[in-house]
């Protein structure tokens, strides 16, 4: 059973309701929101970033608002998602499949900062610090992320201000966040304060010890990058109060629904309306962006009955969704097929 703490934690971060899936840009107050500590509270006027490389830039947000904008719509995934539905379940943010989100941001690049504060050829990693601080796995830490500077250089890494054209929301990072376009969601460090040029790899705990694919305690793993390649589908028709069941009339069935992959472009989902046992190809439709989620629609025709709909997604490197879900100690990638219980009447 899902414990009180679990709940607690799932009260804070909440997922993204799935028939939001019909919006391509999902509403702000409708994106997906992971919380490791408390929200920090930042006066906007007093706020400053500092970039330390051989110099060190002190920005103002004002500075930040002053260079040249880029928008990109991002498709952001916790790397959680998909947790709760392991056995044996690990113990933290109990996600079922919502922890998924596309925003249009607004905010600079990170390279030409780098290059300005004088990030030279013996930086090997680039530090991440946001303004909340906790404890975790029993160490007092801030929230701290780093990137290899391959990772940081690359033209579409994001310091972002706004999202769908607002200031951030206090949740999502005001007043600066990181985005790392197809990566999983940890790594897009909130209320960044200090971004740093390190001579060796970043030891903190969000990196050796969180956020690391492990088959045991004693494993050290491997680090969670990229998003796996998931599809979600907008449950059909009505829902059952409490179970969530759907309830759809026979006829024409107009499935729905969006995938994508951080590893490269979505070019196939497949639907299955017999839980899994035949597939068939979905329509794909166009991305808003290199690094957004892809339409995909399906007609259904619908017998009466109890169904069960699975959708699954495969991406041009050749990853796919596994049937069954890949277990590991954090409970991270769980990309499993969607299975979705209908009944129809
Ligand atoms: N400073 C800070 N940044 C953070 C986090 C956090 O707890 N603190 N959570 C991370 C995780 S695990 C995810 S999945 C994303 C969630 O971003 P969102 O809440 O804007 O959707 O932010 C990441 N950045
Ligand atoms: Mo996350």
């Amino acid at each position: 059973m899902i414990s009180l703490e679990e709940l607690q934690l799932a009260a804070r971060n909440h997922g993204m309701p799935l028939e939001s899936l019909r919006h391509e840009l999902t509403p702000p107050g409708l994106h997906y929101l992971l919380v490791h500590y408390d929200i920090p509270v930042v006066d906007p006027a007093a706020w400053r970033l500092t970039v330390r490389g051989e110099r060190e830039l002190e920005l103002s947000l004002d500075d930040l608002l002053a260079r040249e904008p880029v928008t990109m719509p991002v498709t952001m995934e916790c790397a959680g998602n998909g947790r709760a539905r392991l056995e044996p379940r690990p113990i933290s943010q109990p996600w079922l499949s919502e922890a998924v989100g596309t925003a249009e941001w607004t905010g600079v690049l990170l390279a030409p900062l780098l290059a300005e504060a004088g990030v030279g050829p013996d930086a090997v990693e680039v530090v991440f610090t946001g303004l909340d601080r906790g404890v975790e796995g029993g160490v007092v830490q801030d929230y701290e992320r780093s990137l290899s500077m391959a990772d940081a250089l690359r033209d579409d890494v994001l310091l972002a201000y706004a999202m769908g054209g607002e200031p951030l929301l206090p949740q999502h990072g005001f007043p600066l966040r990181l985005l790392v376009p197809g990566w999983y969601g940890m790594t897009s460090v909130k209320w960044l304060t200090r971004i740093a040029a390190t001579n060796e790899p970043f030891t903190g705990y969000q990196m050796t010890h969180g956020y690391r694919l492990r088959a045991s305690e004693h494993d050290p793993g491997t680090p969670v990058t990229r998003m796996e390649p998931r599809s979600l589908m907008v449950p059909p028709g009505i829902p059952d109060f409490l179970t969530r069941r759907r309830f759809v009339e026979p006829g024409r069935v107009e499935l729905e629904g969006r995938a994508w992959s951080g590893w490269g472009e979505v070019t196939e989902v497949d639907v299955s309306v017999d839980g899994g046992s035949s597939w068939s190809a979905a329509q794909l439709g166009a991305a808003p962006g290199p690094a957004a989620w892809r339409p995909w629609s399906f007609v259904w025709d619908a017998v009466p009955g109890d169904h069960e709909l699975c959708v699954r997604a495969h991406d041009e490197t050749g990853r796919s969704q596994p049937v069954e879900p890949p277990w590991n100690v954090g409970g991270y990638a769980n990309n499993a097929v969607q299975r979705v219980a209908v009944t129809v009447a």
